[in-house]
Order: structure tokens, then C-alpha cells, then sequence
């Protein structure tokens, strides 16, 4: 999985996503993470990328055109790399994909999907998360200030996302919870290939309570079954927990739930 950043701030982007269990997992290969600065692409002089807006109001507005080429510096280069990987002799070749949008290239098969962070988008959650992690490549559009100028957000952008109903002072913390969440179900990211599944939200469930050493702790025991060796039982426990948390914590959570197992209940007993 290779996660490209558009971004004005690439090191905020960078330094936030190489620590702890994604730096390790770029180190060995499992993914990258690529930030490009969107000023590096502006035509003008003094690297502005910023303007008023039309109709006036407060605060500035990014421009498309640095967006703009910054977006199809990273899209060409995927194109081009992907062309080397299918046939490594006609590289260099591939050099001048450049008719966008098509072409007879059966190296382009498709345009990367283009993740623009903004709170008019669909809320994120783990499901799209499992969408994502699917990709190949993913691209994160960043916008700051006021945002971004709407034609370039309609020719490059195709899944505008938003992380929750608030409002931030830019996408870079939105696009990085992304692709933490992503990474994490990219294979061989997590050690233990169990947790990416077990963990909370899957199968609309919260997760269990955890104990570890000591035994007693601030005179609190940790529960005996745990301490049984009795997989079955521990098992059986820890759905039952999952189960009154979920319900307790997340009762909107727990009616999902809840509908699903009944239906998959009823298809068993029709299929026996
Ligand atoms: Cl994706 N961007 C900004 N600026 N604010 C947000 C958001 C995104 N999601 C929630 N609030």
C-alpha cells in the first residue's frame, strides 16, 4: 500500500506517521508514505497558493493550480511506476503517459481514488476503512485555510471524507487518523495477524476488558476464568463481555448488532 499526501505542511504529515507500529511497517517494506508539498508545485514567483475569495468573506482560499500539479505530479508517477512493474523493458517509454484520463496504455488502468479531507464529506468509519485498505495506491488532499478552490475539487477528487461532525483547522489530522486506521489492515502491518480483526468494531462489537500483571492490583482481582486455561470458557467470556459493553456504551452499536446475528440466526436455520 503506498499513501501519497498532498499537503502544505508534508512534515507535520510525515513526523506523525513514522513513529511506533507504522514507522516500523514502512522500515520493512510493507508500505510507504509519501508527503508533497503542494507549494512546490505553484507557477507563482513568491510561492504563494493562497488568494481571496470571489464574493468576498473572510480568509483565504487555496488555488487549483498548484493543486492541480502537484495532484498530477503524484498520479503520473504512479502511472509510470505501475507501467514499469507490468513490463520493465518499455519503462523509460512510459515515460510521457501524459493524456490523462484514458489513453490506450493498458498500464493505466485506473486513476487512484483521490480522498479529499473535509467536513461536507461521508463520515469515516471501519468499513470504508476495510474499502480503503483494498487500494493500491491512496491519495490524501489536504486543504487549509478557508480551502479549496471547488474546480479543481471536481476534477480530482473523488471521495470526499469527513472524520466526525467538528470542525479542524485543516486536513492533515483528519487524512493522518485515516490512514492509521488503513495501514493497520494492510497485511503484515500488525505483528499479530488476530488483533486487526478482534479489536473493536468488528462485527459491531466492542472489545472485551484486558488484564495483565500483577493478579491483584489496588485490590482488584483480575477475573478467575482468565486465569482458568480454559479457552472455550475464556471465549465464551469474552463475548459476553464484548457484548454488555457494547450494549451499555454503544446502544446504537448493540441494535446493529443485535439485527445482524438475528438475521444470520434465521438464514441457519433455513439453510439446516
Ligand atoms: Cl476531514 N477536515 C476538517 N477541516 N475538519 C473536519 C474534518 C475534516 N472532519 C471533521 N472535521
Amino acid at each position: 500500500m503506498n499513501f501519497h499526501v498532498l499537503t502544505l505542511f508534508p512534515e507535520m504529515v510525515m513526523q506523525g506517521l513514522h513513529t511506533s507500529i507504522l514507522g516500523r511497517a514502512v522500515s520493512k517494506g510493507y508500505m510507504t508514505i509519501e508527503a508533497v508539498n503542494i507549494r512546490d508545485y505553484t507557477n507563482d514567483k513568491h510561492g504563494k497558493v493562497d488568494d481571496y475569495t470571489y464574493g468576498g468573506g473572510a480568509g483565504m482560499l487555496m488555488q487549483a493550480q498548484p493543486v492541480y500539479d502537484a495532484y498530477w505530479a503524484v498520479a503520473d508517477a504512479i502511472a509510470n511506476r505501475k507501467a514499469a512493474e507490468a513490463e520493465p523493458a518499455a519503462a523509460e517509454s512510459a515515460e510521457g503517459i501524459q493524456e490523462r484520463n484514458g489513453g490506450s496504455g493498458c498500464a493505466r488502468d485506473r486513476q487512484p481514488r483521490v480522498v479529499y479531507l473535509t467536513p461536507q464529506g461521508r463520515t469515516f468509519h471501519q468499513k470504508m476503512a476495510e474499502e480503503f485498505a483494498k487500494e493500491e495506491d491512496l491519495i490524501f488532499l489536504c486543504g487549509h485555510y478557508e480551502g479549496i478552490d471547488e474546480r479543481v475539487i471536481e476534477e480530482i477528487v473523488t471521495d470526499p471524507v469527513s472524520i466526525g461532525d467538528y470542525v479542524l483547522t485543516g486536513g492533515e489530522l483528519p487524512a493522518m487518523v485515516m490512514i492509521d486506521a488503513i495501514a493497520r489492515l494492510v497485511p503484515g502491518v500488525l505483528h499479530n495477524d488476530e488483533s486487526a480483526v478482534s479489536e473493536s468494531f468488528y462485527h459491531d462489537l466492542l472489545e472485551y476488558p484486558q488484564y495483565s500483571r500483577p493478579e491483584i492490583w489496588h485490590e482488584k482481582k483480575v477475573p478467575e476464568i482468565l486465569l482458568s486455561g480454559n479457552h472455550a470458557k475464556v471465549d465464551e467470556w469474552r463475548l459476553a463481555q464484548s457484548i454488555e459493553r457494547t450494549k451499555k456504551l454503544r446502544p446504537d452499536l448493540y441494535e446493529k448488532w443485535k439485527q445482524r446475528s438475528e438475521s444470520e440466526c434465521r438464514q441457519d436455520k433455513k439453510k439446516s
